[in-house]
């Protein structure tokens, strides 16, 4: 982990909790995740979604797979919801794939509900944020990257939210096959995505790169059931 993160120091301002795993997958495996995906965005395709307020849209495009999703929209903001906000169809199943890497990366009792699935072309990027439209924090997020590699950044413990974005933070690659859990502290850290390095993998035959967190969002004991 070390030699990939960049900068002078290379743990300070890393928040505890996070785990980097470079090299999760191996092509194969990339290859079969990315057969998944395609599935998914076959029923469930990809859309630009629009800020809270402003209607600004993002230049990430965004599906999600799983009993919920989270969306974006001007006039309802953040949320999770059961359907896809342009077919109207609840989002596709989990796929076993990634329940699976949920299982072995997440260390929780309790299943994923939600896959959001970003997709970036050469020219996104993404803002710094936190995630925090789930009720559950106790769970991690488990993030893979596929196909080009990005620029990452993420800043300390915010244990308020939303008025230290001064803070240090520290930015490193994340390639294709890569996994992140972020768990504890980590989970309410500030992170985005600051540039996408074009034709670093051959993976997506048109480039780009995709992301896929997988999340936890309603307590377990108040769970929908499925
Ligand atoms: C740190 N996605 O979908 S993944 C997002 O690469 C998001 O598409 C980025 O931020 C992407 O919300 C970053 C790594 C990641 C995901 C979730 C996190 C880092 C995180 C949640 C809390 C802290
Ligand atoms: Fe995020």
């Amino acid at each position: 982990m070390a030699a990939q993160v960049e900068g002078q120091a290379q743990t300070d301002g890393l928040p505890k909790g996070l785990r980097f795993v470079p090299g999760y997958l191996d092509r194969p495996g990339q290859e079969k995740l990315l057969a998944c995906i395609r599935e998914v965005v076959r029923e469930a395709p990809l859309y630009t979604p629009a800020m809270p307020r402003t209607g600004k849209k993002m230049s990430v495009s965004m599906t999600n797979c799983g009993p919920l999703g989270w969306v974006t929209d001007k006039e309802r903001g953040y949320r999770y919801q059961a359907m896809h906000p342009s077919t109207g169809r609840h989002w596709p199943a989990m796929p076993a794939e990634l329940r699976h890497i949920w299982e072995e990366l997440a260390d929780y009792p309790h299943p994923p509900e939600a896959c959001l699935i970003n997709f970036y072309d050469d020219m996104a990027k993404m803002g710094l944020h936190q995630d925090r439209d789930e009720e559950d924090f106790d769970a991690p997020v488990v993030s893979l990257s596929l196909g080009d590699t990005c620029l990452f950044r993420i800043g300390g413990l915010f244990r308020t939210g939303g008025k230290q974005r001064g803070g240090k933070t520290i930015s490193f690659r994340l390639a294709s096959g890569d996994a992140i859990v972020l768990a504890g502290a980590s989970r309410l850290a500030h992170h985005g995505v600051d540039k996408i390095y074009p034709g670093t993998s051959t993976l997506l035959k048109n480039g780009g790169r995709i992301n896929l967190t997988l999340r936890r969002v309603t307590r377990p004991d108040r769970a929908l059931s499925a």
